[in-house]
């Protein structure tokens, strides 16, 4: 009976008597969660509104901003402004770090990607919020970078949320991974995808293959092996997938398993890669992790790597654990006959 459900709120309270937490954690989620929904109502709204289309402005990245991504990120920032739960902010679209003024008991930092995959707006397909928080740390000055400079493991919580064919809000808080679907005539969020787990095999990898001049050889083999089909020496055919929406891909590895990769090149290495390390890469580390999958910069776990700085970018592999587990071992003996 669909009215048997429990709304994430619900959710968020069992956790924090679980936990033994404060309600603090419950009305950061909470006002993510009213984030997530807004945003939603304005992709949802698309060009009946005027949303589609360039905003004439860049972002720290030289990136052209489509005018859903400033909403997205007006709309992050003013929601979780407001009850005085984080004390500082970083979002992709902003050089520098948003102090949450008058919070001085503000104990958590939030970091998120507001619109994902905004390359995709104009023509429909489905685009993602990323988000991360952190403790700020004994000492240190919520407001400054060096509070956000935080490997991986430090989450406190992560997740996105999919604005597809449903909305939908995917969530770690490190105990499994949880997704909740958007109700839209409630208004409410509803648990539909408990404990959501990655199968630890595959035949289905993404990847944008127009880049394959510029692959280090590891990667190269491991998508010709795939290639190769079910003649080559897997022994088994693969379906490709890209997207070229990091929140749509992930989900649907979430689902149905799979392996997804952004690695370093020949032409992006100068840079690090193309993926943010600190508001795309770890949130979604954290997640797949959780879910059972692995994550890893093809040499190292992703959520170990130190940052040095807040845009950082780096080499991004994730997904079900036996691929990542071979793709990581091709870098090795590749290094290793260096
Ligand atoms: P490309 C979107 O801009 C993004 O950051 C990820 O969501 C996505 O996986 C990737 O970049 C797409 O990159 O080079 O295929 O456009």
């Amino acid at each position: 009976m669909p009215y048997k459900r429990i709304t994430l709120t619900h959710f968020l309270l069992q956790e924090q008597r679980r936990l033994k937490s404060s309600g603090v954690f419950t009305s950061l989620m909470n006002d993510i969660l009213t984030a997530c929904k807004m945003v939603s109502h304005e992709v949802n709204r698309g060009a009946l509104v005027g949303n589609h289309g360039v905003a004439g402005s860049e972002n720290i990245q030289g990136e052209e901003q489509k005018k859903l991504d400033v909403l997205a990120n007006d709309i992050f920032i003013h929601m979780n402004s407001q009850c005085g739960t984080y004390a500082a902010m970083a979002s992709e679209e902003l050089e520098e770090v948003q102090a949450v003024t008058g919070t001085h008991e503000g104990r958590y930092l939030l970091l998120f990607d507001p619109l994902d995959g905004s390359s995709n707006i104009d023509v429909n397909i489905s685009v993602g919020s990323i988000f991360s928080i952190l403790r700020v740390p004994e000492g240190v000055d919520p407001s400054s970078q060096d509070a956000f400079l935080q490997p991986g493991v430090k989450q406190v919580a992560a997740g996105y949320a999919l604005y597809g064919s449903s909305t939908m809000l995917v969530l770690t808080t490190g105990n499994g991974v949880h997704g909740f679907t958007l109700d839209r005539d409630v208004g409410m969020f509803f648990l539909t995808h408990p404990h959501m787990t990655i199968p630890a095999d595959t035949t289905e990898y993404a990847i944008n293959g127009s880049r394959a001049r510029h692959w280090e050889a590891p990667i190269k083999r491991y998508v010709d092996e795939c290639n190769a089909g079910k003649e080559g020496p897997r022994g088994k055919d693969f379906n490709m997938r890209w997207v070229a929406s990091m929140v749509a891909e992930v989900h649907r590895i979430l689902v149905r398993g799979g392996v997804f990769m952004y690695p370093a090149d020949a032409e992006n290495m100068k840079k690090g890669g193309k993926l943010r390390l600190m508001y795309e890469a770890n949130p979604m580390a954290f997640i797949v992790e959780q879910a059972g999958g692995l994550a890893s910069t093809g040499r190292q776990r992703l959520m170990e790597v130190a940052p040095s700085a807040l845009h950082q970018r780096v080499p991004v592999i994730l997904g079900s654990r036996n691929e990542v587990e071979r793709i990581v071992a091709y870098h090795a003996e590749h290094d290793a006959a260096k």
